[in-house]
């Protein structure tokens, strides 16, 4: 898309994009000057929470994840899971 700003969430070794859906659902909230944002990612719910800058899966949050807000230049490992080079 032609949008300036990309959200990121953090993987193993550096950071994925977030998939433009999501991307935008993030943008919109993120703007409004919501709190958190509540997505559904690989049909589990997430909660990004813009002040501690993380990512929880709502029903286990044993993992929690940095996000963050980048240019879409910010070198990722590729897309929600999908490698590019
Ligand atoms: N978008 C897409 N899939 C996600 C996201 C997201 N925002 N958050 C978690 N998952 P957890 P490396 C990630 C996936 O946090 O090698 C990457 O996208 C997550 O996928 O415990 O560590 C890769 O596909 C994981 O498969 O809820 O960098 C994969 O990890 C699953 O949800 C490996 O990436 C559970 O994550």
């Amino acid at each position: 898309s032609n949008q300036k700003y990309q959200w990121y969430y953090e993987g193993r070794n550096g950071w994925w994009k977030y998939d433009e859906r999501s991307n935008n659902e993030l943008e919109l909230a993120f703007s409004a000057g919501e709190s958190s944002c509540t997505l559904l990612l690989a049909g589990a719910l997430y909660i990004v929470d813009f002040q501690a800058l993380t990512q929880v899966r709502r029903s286990d949050q044993t993992r929690k994840r940095r996000v963050k807000r980048d240019t879409t230049k910010f070198p990722a490992k590729g897309i929600a899971g999908i490698k590019t080079e």
